[in-house]
């Protein structure tokens, strides 16, 4: 195993700027905001935050559309904000990771209008453009993730850029040295501002090879990683991490591998992918299948036990509330939401918490298009009425799996507008913050909230929660989630149902005895006998003698 580093035994938490905290009444979360809610992160224990996108930006992506990579987005606030946010925090113990979006920019860039501009501008190389085809139309025919052709035409030099998201975020063309010269000394003079590392946007494209047909995972991808390591990261005690919907079991050691060079953990997706329909997507979700998901993360477990390093989470700003997608939002919700951190909290890894799922926050369930604000959902929407699909299920898909749903405002009150903003809500809040809200939880000992501040304690205390080794047991069983964890002569034993119906489990001969409650969702358990009975989303688990 590689030598102990901070974030082994660190929580992330990733706070989605725009629904935070607003400062100033205009409906729209800001630094100055998140700056004031530091004492919240502080008190969950967690060391770390992952800032989603807060540069300049025409916000087509909410911020992953990036037009200054060196200026704050007037609605976030200003440098000085980001300056004292990372100061107040670094105060508390706690990191902030920027998110690092080059892939791709903003078509408002100033690279990007030269570009496109001219065809004799350096910067047009920065960009990837191709002749149209002999019918004049797109080059091929590949499509943009958020919907349409992943080409368009600029007149003016009679060419097609690459746009693998939307029009307005044209791909960077990372074959050029010049960009990616500008691109690590943009990371380096943010590492010179004080923050603790990145998390990097698609970074597994960056290595495409356009002819070729290769966008993911291309032939120049590792070198233009080791590269960047070599010239922006190394010797700094950060922590890095790479989001790809690509990586495997078979290539994520490639990113993340020790002698690598390269990264310290990819954010990998197939859990989550594994939930979606194959042919209709994301927004027709399948029914949760435990025993695949246990076998996934199980294999992501085995497959970096001894290099490597796994990132733990179900959700982020793209993807629907956990406990709504993998949990029982309505009667179990408290029990279903612990029952699903105990899981993903207590393996091997480092844990990311998403603004709001540490008390249990649920999916939106909006009724009409026009309440949802992602482009995604809207231009699926429209594709999606055009083929014939009745808006009113779209829209069901769209309960499950929008964007949106973890992009309503983060409920921290019962007054007006859950304590978000005194103004307008660039998008609706969640109706049910009466009830869920971060006040009401903290003062509830048996709440959420409490149950993550102990989870992330535990990762901090105990070193066979940070580093002890992972072992699976009864994989195959249908809805109880069990694995051990071991460490210099110390067993962790972790059971957790995550059925809403009571389920039974035989217990392994070699760990049946008595132990010492460390953590539980329904009640305390201080051995285990031959068998054992847990009731719906019970989880618990014991140092074992
Ligand atoms: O997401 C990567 C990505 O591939 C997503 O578009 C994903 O397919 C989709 O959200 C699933 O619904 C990253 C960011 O996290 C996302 O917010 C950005 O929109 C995207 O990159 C483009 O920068
Ligand atoms: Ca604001």
């Amino acid at each position: 195993q590689s030598p102990e580093r901070w974030w082994h035994r660190a929580t992330g938490y990733q706070v989605y700027p725009r629904s935070f905290q607003d400062s100033n009444g205009d409906g729209i979360g800001d630094l100055p905001g998140l700056t004031s809610r530091l004492d919240h992160l502080s008190d969950l224990g967690i060391g770390f935050v992952w800032l989603s996108p807060v540069y300049a930006s025409p916000m087509a992506d909410m911020g992953y559309d990036i037009a200054d990579y060196r200026a704050i987005a007037p609605e976030f606030g200003t440098m000085e904000d980001m300056d004292h946010l990372i100061a107040e925090a670094r105060a508390r113990g706690i990191g902030i990771v920027m998110d690092l979006v080059v892939n791709h920019s903003s078509d408002a860039h100033p690279w990007f209008r030269k570009a496109r501009a001219f065809r004799d501008a350096p910067e047009h190389d920065y960009y990837i453009w191709r002749d149209a085809a002999p019918d004049g139309g797109p080059p091929d025919g590949r499509r943009a993730a958020f919907g349409g052709p992943a080409w368009t035409f600029v007149p003016e030099v009679g060419r097609y850029y690459l746009h693998l998201f939307s029009p307005a975020q044209p791909d960077l063309n990372w074959q050029n040295p010049r960009l990616r010269a500008e691109v690590y000394d943009m990371m380096t003079w943010w590492l010179d501002r004080g923050i603790a590392g990145f998390r990097m946007d698609v970074i597994s494209l960056i290595g495409k090879d356009v002819d070729g047909g290769i966008d993911e995972e291309g032939p120049d991808l590792h070198t233009f990683l080791q590269e960047m390591h070599r010239e922006a990261l190394a010797g700094r005690d950060i922590v890095t991490i790479g989001e790809s919907w690509s990586v495997s079991l078979d290539t994520a050691l490639l990113y993340c591998g020790r002698d690598r060079g390269e990264l310290d953990m990819v954010f990998q997706f197939s859990h989550i992918k594994e939930g979606w329909d194959e042919k209709l997507g994301k927004f027709r979700p399948k029914p949760l299948d435990i025993v695949a998901l246990k076998h996934t993360l199980f294999a992501w477990q085995e497959a970096l036990a001894d290099d490597g390093w796994n990132s733990l989470f179900l959700t982020n700003h793209d993807l629907p509330r956990q406990v709504s997608r993998y949990g029982d939002d309505g009667v179990y919700r408290v029990r279903s939401a612990k029952a699903l951190a105990m899981v993903i909290h207590l393996m091997k890894g480092t844990p990311f918490i998403y603004q709001g799922e540490e008390i249990g926050m649920t999916n939106a369930r909006f009724d009409r298009i026009d309440q949802y604000r992602d482009l995604e959902t809207l231009n699926h929407y429209a594709e999606q009425i055009e083929a014939g699909v009745p808006p009113q299920d779209f829209i069901a898909g769209a309960n499950a799996t929008s964007r949106d749903n973890s992009r309503t405002p983060m409920q921290w009150d019962a007054g007006p507008h859950a304590g978000f903003t005194t103004g307008a809500p660039w998008i609706e809040v969640n109706p049910n913050f009466p009830e869920i809200n971060v006040a009401r939880d903290r003062a509830d000992p048996e709440g959420v909230l409490a149950f993550y501040r102990d989870l992330v304690a535990l990762r901090r205390d105990h070193d066979v929660v940070a580093l002890g080794r992972f072992e699976a047991i009864l994989p195959d069983h249908p809805q109880v989630v069990a694995f051990l964890r071991r460490h210099e002569g110390t067993c962790l034993a972790v059971f957790v149902n995550l059925g809403a119906s009571p389920a039974e489990v035989e217990i392994p001969q070699g760990i049946q005895g008595d132990g010492t409650p460390l953590l539980h969702t329904v009640e305390a358990r201080g051995s285990l006998g031959a068998t054992e009975r847990l009731v719906p989303y019970e989880g618990f688990a014991l140092l074992l003698d």
